[in-house]
């Protein structure tokens, strides 16, 4: 194991070691001597409870530090009422990002500044030494969570993170870089489809672009992916560079059932104590690419960077980072069942109904060309997510309006809403 690379949250021996420094870090902070110091201080959720084989998702405050420093450090993890981390195959931890209220976010504005993100890939957070984060006491955190059930009964999680905090010093203040292909246009959703269809080793890539508003140094980043995806690339397209590409690492144990196509167990990412160039005005490329032999429906390409605001000027070179690697290698092929036969009789009519946990027809037959319309008329949110067939699309999570789709290729289509994904199923045959 390199010595920055973060321990797995699976080894007991890593958890015990962490659990350690805890402590000793707590004895260690005895009020009275204003000296620096870092502590880590661990945060629990109230329980979340997530439907059986379903997702839950949904914005709340978080509690943050009572005191003025700066963040070096942070991760994330579902537990259960016993505080034991819970598996993949149990309570997954889909999706987490952690925002700070009322300061305008980096690249898409508004008032969440989003600072801290996981995934499948459980990426923490770690800034190379002497930056951090600066924190307030009087700041507001909220966490944006998605947890997804593999059981066949609810579940309660309990989102527990953990905050390496340092206070009494004046570390290098740095900010957060949020980049995204999808250019802020994908609310708390920002997915976009991978078709497939191609030909083995085809990809299929989707870039977003970001005019860096000051000069400064990118001393830390890490990548997110989902199923299918083969590296994300940060580019200066000003200067004609690829200072970073981070790569998925796959395998481990597929949670069943599948509920979804399973992402990178890992992501790599770089630290450096120099940092990455970039000068005001200089655009920023971030590039997913995805392979395109199947389709993979609601794909990310997330890049969360941090910015040592500076004087760097022109293109300068990218200076040797610490890259935490993991095992790079390309994705598994995959191909997904439906979690359930659809039912009832053929329909050839060119809509349907999405109504709460049942789309009207499970089972349609289409000539080729048709305009298929979706309806939505539920009290809770739903989508239409293609997970296998001859072209991947998806409807976004909806509650009123309609989703319509024009079927161009021949074959088989299996769907589901990526919501509910054991009871709201579809297939399309088109001819
Ligand atoms: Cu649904």
């Amino acid at each position: 194991m390199y010595p920055w690379e973060t321990p797995s949250y699976s080894d007991p021996v890593a958890r015990i070691v962490r659990l350690s420094i805890a402590v000793a870090a707590a004895v260690l902070a005895v009020p009275g001597i204003a000296q620096a110091k870092e502590r880590t201080l661990t945060y629990t959720t109230p329980a979340i409870s997530v439907p059986a084989y379903g997702v839950r998702q949904q914005p709340m405050y978080a509690e943050s530090p009572s005191v003025d420093g700066y963040v070096v450090g942070m991760e994330a993890e579902v537990v259960d009422a016993a505080g034991r981390v819970q598996g993949r195959d149990k309570v997954m931890l889909h999706h987490i990002v952690f925002a700070k209220i009322g300061v305008p976010d980096y690249t898409c504005g508004g008032s969440t500044e989003r600072f801290f993100a996981e995934g499948e890939e459980r990426l923490a957070l770690s800034l190379p030494r002497g930056y951090g984060y600066a924190n307030k006491a009087t700041d507001r955190w909220g966490l944006l969570y998605m947890l997804m059930n593999h059981k066949k009964r609810p579940l309660n999680g309990f989102i527990r993170y953990t905050v390496r905090y340092v206070t009494g010093e004046a570390l290098t203040p740095v900010k957060p870089v949020w980049l995204d292909v999808r250019n802020c246009t994908g609310g708390i959703d920002p997915v976009f489809d991978v078709p497939g269809g191609g030909k083995r080793f085809s990809t299929f890539t989707r870039t977003g672009d970001f005019t860096m508003p000051e000069s400064g140094r990118l001393i830390s980043g890490g990548g997110h992916l989902h199923g299918g995806g083969v590296r994300l690339e940060l580019r200066n397209a000003t200067c004609g560079t690829v200072p970073f590409t981070s790569r998925p690492t796959w395998g481990g144990p597929k949670p069943m059932p599948l509920l979804h196509e399973p992402g990178p167990t890992k992501m790599s990412s770089f630290r450096s104590i120099q940092g990455i160039p970039v000068a005001a005005g200089q655009k920023l490329r971030l590039a997913a690419v995805y392979e395109n032999q199947a389709p993979h429906t609601r794909a990310m390409g997330i890049m969360l960077l941090f910015l040592a605001p500076g004087a760097p000027k022109g293109c300068g070179a990218t200076p040797q980072l610490e890259i935490d690697l993991g095992k790079p290698s390309a994705p598994p092929p995959f191909s997904m069942p439906l979690p359930r036969a659809p039912k009832g009789s053929v329909s050839t009519a060119t809509s349907t109904i999405v109504r709460d946990f049942q789309y009207g027809s499970e089972r349609i037959s289409l000539q080729r060309g048709t305009t298929f319309t979706w309806r939505f008329l539920g009290q809770f949110e739903h989508d239409v997510t293609v997970v296998g067939g001859p072209e991947g699309f998806s409807a976004p999570w909806s509650l009123t309006g309609v989703f319509k789709h024009r079927f161009t290729k021949p074959g088989t289509y299996r769907l589901f809403c990526s919501l509910h994904p054991a009871r709201m199923v579809q297939q399309i045959t088109v001819h």
